[in-house]
This record gives structure tokens, sequence and C-alpha cells, in this order.
């Protein structure tokens, strides 16, 4: 079973290298249970090289790394898995060339997005965004209605994402979700390791996840 329920994806955006695995190994030690390594605007070999700093560090903690958008750096550094979103490759033939050791996951807005990930061979999704968000990202706002739909479609688990933070996951109570997907809630505050322990804390009181 993959626990999904403290999901942080990184965003390396204004932080030096050494602060950027500092920040992301303080949270893999507060409560952190999936990792997806997220770069936009890296070459394939500075995106390779930072996965296999990011991936010696996750391991200690056997927390599970994810490599945004590309099956090629997930497979060569050897990575748990690898999300795709609805612009990316097709789950189907990701997991074709993949096989079915790697973790796929699939971002998925609607009803038909969702079904069609899950019967392509994901392995969970992630729905939003739930609120807006300051991280860069193409998305539109999910409902919390269109949540609850995709949970009770498909049988994988599914994580919420989208300006979450420990202050306003109340929205998210009664939905059953497997966890939350989190960018700057961790990456952007100044004690990492603070904001990963005070999320699982809230999620745990509010949640009880
Ligand atoms: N997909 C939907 S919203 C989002 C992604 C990658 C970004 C979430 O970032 P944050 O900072 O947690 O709002
Ligand atoms: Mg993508």
């Amino acid at each position: 079973m993959l626990d999904t329920s403290l999901y942080l994806v990184t965003d390396s955006t204004g932080l030096d290298e050494k602060l950027f695995l500092e920040k992301t190994e303080a949270a893999l030690q507060n409560g952190v249970t999936f990792l997806q390594l997220r770069e936009k605007e890296k070459s394939t070999r500075e995106y390779m090289a930072l996965a296999e700093k990011v991936h010696a560090i996750s391991r200690k903690y056997n927390v599970p790394l994810l490599i945004d958008d590309r099956i090629d750096v997930a497979m060569a550094v050897g990575a748990e898995g690898v999300h795709l979103g609805q612009s990316d490759m097709p789950i189907s033939i990701a997991r074709k060339i993949m096989g079915s050791s790697y973790i796929i996951g699939a971002t998925a807005k609607t009803v038909p997005q969702a079904l069609e990930a899950y019967n392509s061979g994901a392995d969970y999704l992630g729905v939003g965004a739930i609120y807006p968000t300051t991280t860069k990202v193409k998305t539109v706002l999910t409902s919390v209605d269109t949540l609850q739909a995709i949970c009770d479609a498909v049988p994988i688990p599914v994580n919420a994402i989208g300006g979450l933070n420990r202050e306003n996951i109340d929205i998210l109570v009664g939905k059953p979700i497997s966890g939350i997907c989190v960018v700057s809630a961790i990456m952007k505050a100044d004690d990492s390791g603070l904001a990963a322990r005070e999320l699982r804390q809230a999620m745990q009181e509010k949640l009880h996840i």
C-alpha cells in the first residue's frame, strides 16, 4: 500500500541546492511520506543530477521518490516512479514502457480523466487545484464535490492538491482522500521540518489521516 498521506512536491525556485536539499530532508524527517521532484526549467542532465541527490536522501527515510513529467529521468536514476499530467505522456504508454514495478501517478481534474487514468494503470491520483496557488503551474480550480466524485469513482488513492496549508484543510473534512500534496506550505516555510510536523498534526486532528 502506498502511503500518500503527506505528499511533498518540491520546488527549488529561489533556493540554492544546499538549502533545497536541507529543506527536503527536514520535511522527510518530520512526516512527509511521499516525494515528487518537480523541476520545469532544468536540462535533462541537471534534472538527473538533482534527482540522484534527492534519491540518496529519500532512501534514508524509505520514502518513494517520483519524478515529475519525465519517465526517462525516473528510470535513468532508478526513482520509484513518475507523476504525469494531462499534457504529459499518456499513462497507458508510460505503463507499457515502465512495467509494473514503478509507481505512476496522474493528475485528474474531472471524473472522466480520473477513470481514464485509473483504467490506464495509474496507481494514485492528484486532484486539484482545490485553492488558487502561488506555485508556477497551469491549472484550474477543482471543486470539493468533484474531488468527492473522483474518490467515489476510482479505487486507488486520491490526494488533494493546490494551495493547501494547515489552516485551510478544513474544506477536506469528510472527503475520503488518502492525503494531501503540498508545495509552498513546506518549501516556502522558513522551517520546513516544523511545517511538515504541523501539517501532520493538523491533518490528524481535522482529517484523521
Ligand atoms: N498541481 C495543481 S496545483 C499545484 C500543482 C502542481 C501546485 C500546488 O502548489 P501549492 O504551493 O501547494 O499550492
Ligand atoms: Mg506534468
